[in-house]
């Protein structure tokens, strides 16, 4: 019998403890994008929450075969390859490639749930392909952890938490009271319910939502809410680099 339990932000997992398997969930975008770039053939991507890191590190690897991916704010950071968009990662950019990358928040919920045993990331696009996987390795408690905004509630990854839940709901035969570890679950389960046949108004309607059409990226947006298109498992080698299983 599986728990899941749901986390909103990376600030808000508890610390004494770890899950069976921990999932990362940062739909718009980082989540989506580290998808996309294991799918195009990138040999990994190595996520820091620091830049000054992630310059250190990756300045000790052969330049033919990295890519620095920096995202601050929606923006690309200055002198990095690449900013954020999912589209950008194609296998002629990303093939055989290491991606060294940082973003506001979806660096941050991954170096918040490292130790975990199995560290997995989704994102509506692979959400299917991540359940599977989930119902092969049937973990007793599974954490969703929604990168959020600064350490505050995002509504696109809490959606993608109860789309998470509603596949493997599904799936394993449970129900929602056997399956739901925590309250939190239950209202992502209620959130998912309420947008799964418009997920692009709910994406227009999240704060970041917004602040992607300030800067012109609703084609991003569009991508970022297709349910179930990728069939890749980002899962975690060792602490911070993700490869495709
Ligand atoms: O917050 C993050 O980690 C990013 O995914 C934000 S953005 O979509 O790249 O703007």
């Amino acid at each position: 019998m599986t728990k899941l339990f749901v986390y909103h932000t990376p600030e808000s997992v508890p610390q004494s403890s770890l899950p069976d398997c921990a999932i990362a969930v940062d739909v718009l975008r980082a989540t989506t994008t580290i998808a996309n770039a294991l799918l195009s053939g990138a040999e990994a991507v190595q996520a820091f929450s620091d830049l000054d890191e992630l310059m250190e590190v990756s300045n000790q690897w052969d330049s033919e075969k990295r890519i620095r991916i920096g995202e601050r704010g929606g923006k690309k950071v200055d002198g990095f390859d690449l900013g954020n968009s999912p589209k950008s990662c194609t296998p002629e950019r990303v093939g055989g490639k290491r991606i060294f990358m940082s973003t506001t928040n979806g660096t941050r919920a991954l170096e918040s749930i490292k130790h975990a045993p199995i560290v997995l990331t989704a994102a509506f696009t692979n959400r299917a392909r991540v359940v599977e996987h989930l119902i092969e390795i049937k973990p007793e408690i599974i954490w969703v952890v929604g990168s959020g905004w600064e350490g505050a509630f995002s509504l696109e990854d809490t959606t993608c938490a109860g789309a998470i839940a509603a596949l493997l709901l599904e799936k394993s035969g449970q129900d929602l009271l056997s399956l739901a570890g925590n309250d939190e679950t239950i209202g992502a389960f209620a959130l998912y319910k309420l947008y799964r046949d418009n997920l692009l108004q709910m994406a227009k309607l999240a704060s970041h939502g917004q602040r992607m059409l300030g800067l012109n990226l609703l084609p991003d947006m569009e991508y970022c809410i297709q349910q179930d298109i990728l069939d890749v498992l980002p899962i975690q080698r060792e602490p911070g680099v993700l490869v495709k299983a």
